[in-house]
């Protein structure tokens, strides 16, 4: 044991009734929802940037966390933190973790002393993946916080920033690869824009989208089977972001040809600032068949910022995860709280308190929404409303024309009456079970 987590017990499943605030009180991973085991659903995953390498500073003010591995500018300390870590995984029995390069090793400014400690501090991780049995549910590169790439990544004016880039991405793929890691994600924090006066943006996505395909390439070459996904947010930190939302994102991946090679990581509090909610997101990502993975962290409703926190909201997350069921589960993808604490929880059981809420509530959203769905009253209710397409008629207007279609509506003399959206009525149902 660590002396941060020192006097922390293993969390344990307690039951509602139990008043235990370090216990869970909804999340059995044994339990069965819908056939499966909960954490088999769930898939949880801890986000080690947040929980680790933040130190909890805001723009007006520095870091308020004081942890035994800061300031994280050794290999030692690099190490004290995976123990940390790993620690933590293992007391909060969580599946899965996800990095990026720069939180798990020091940053030098040079690539290539920056490769051999992140494989050296890759391996410490695979050995401790062996003894604790937690996965990587995703790797990611971190190429948004250092000065190189403040005018983008793939998108910069700057070719040796493109190949910075190509080099970055490819490390963190084989180590990604390496450890096992089921998906390897792209957020691209800095692809976008501050002003058009200084933007070439029809460049800036061709060299996008030419970066992604040599991602793709690249995994095809070195034989991972993991997911590569793509992360929406509308902006922040660029005024622009390339990768608005879900819809803008599939339109980038059909217009380059990764469609059915590239899927999406949503995340809630993104969904919120392109202004649309979570469940819209997810449902649109279904809808056109690239929904991945989530990252369950909400933002704040009054600030309009992308604050990070963890969910506690049930509707909220019983609806995001009623569309997750309903596209069959979020199979190779999961559950990844990127969600920071406040910057004045200072203590390790804030930390272990955040991810015990995060997961209770995740818990309680996928069990009212599985009942939801066993019930069948939205799938009964949307049966309804569409009814009229399982005629022939309606069928063979799909494979008509607008002429023949007038000629129809003039011999049968159609005058379609208005039924009832039954909004209200479906509203009230929901709040049945959640
Ligand atoms: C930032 C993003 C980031 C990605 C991984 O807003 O959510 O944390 O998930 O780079
Ligand atoms: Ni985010
Ligand atoms: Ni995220």
């Amino acid at each position: 044991m660590t002396q941060f987590f020192h006097g922390i017990d293993k969390v344990t499943f307690a039951g509602a009734d139990s008043t235990d605030p370090m216990a869970f009180h909804h999340y059995d991973p044994d339990e069965i929802v819908m056939g499966k085991r909960m954490e088999d659903h769930l898939r949880f995953a801890v986000a080690y940037w947040h929980s680790f390498a933040w130190e909890g500073g805001d723009p007006f003010g520095g870091q308020t966390f004081e942890r035994p591995w800061h300031p994280q500018d050794s290999m030692e300390r690099a190490r004290l933190k995976a123990d940390a870590a790993f620690e933590m995984f293992d007391l909060l029995n969580v599946p899965y973790f996800c990095w990026h390069d720069a939180d798990i090793r020091p940053e030098t400014g040079s690539f290539e002393t920056n490769l051999s400690t992140l494989n050296e501090i890759t391996d410490y991780f695979g050995e401790k993946m062996q003894t604790t049995g937690t996965k990587l549910l995703w790797g990611t590169a971190n190429m948004f916080t250092h000065r190189r790439w403040m005018s983008g990544a793939s998108t910069n004016p700057d070719p040796d920033v493109f190949a910075f880039a190509a080099a970055t991405v490819k490390s963190c793929l084989d180590a990604t690869h390496k450890l096992g890691g089921e998906n390897y994600v792209l957020w691209g924090g800095r692809e976008g824009y501050e002003t058009l006066l200084n933007t070439e943006m029809g460049l800036e996505l061709d060299h996008m989208g030419r970066f992604l395909a040599m991602v793709v390439e690249y995994k095809h070459k070195i034989g991972f089977k993991g997911q590569i996904l793509v992360e929406p947010k509308p902006q922040e930190p660029s005024k622009h972001q390339y990768d608005y939302d879900a819809a803008t994102c599939f339109g980038f991946l059909q217009k380059y040809g990764l469609e059915n090679e590239v899927k999406l990581n949503l995340e809630q509090g993104h969904a919120i600032l392109a202004g649309h909610s979570f469940e819209h997101e997810i449902a649109t990502a279904s809808a056109l068949g690239v929904l991945g993975s989530i990252d369950m962290n909400r933002n704040d409703y009054q600030s309009g910022w992308d604050t990070d926190q963890f969910p506690n909201n049930v509707p909220e997350v019983a609806m995001a995860y009623y569309h997750i069921l309903k596209n069959g589960g979020l199979k190779a993808g999961g559950t990844n709280f990127d969600a920071k604490l406040r910057r004045q929880s200072l203590d390790a059981k804030d930390l272990i308190a955040a991810h015990i809420g995060g997961m209770d509530i995740c818990a309680r959203g996928l069990k009212a929404a599985a009942a939801m769905i066993e019930d069948g009253g939205l799938q009964t209710a949307l049966n309804d409303r569409y009814a009229g397409w399982n005629t022939p008629e309606a069928q063979a207007m799909l494979q008509s024309d607008l002429a023949s279609i007038t000629q129809r509506v003039l011999d049968a003399q159609l005058s379609p009456v208005p039924k009832s959206g039954q909004q209200e009525i479906l509203e009230n149902y929901v709040n049945r079970f959640v």
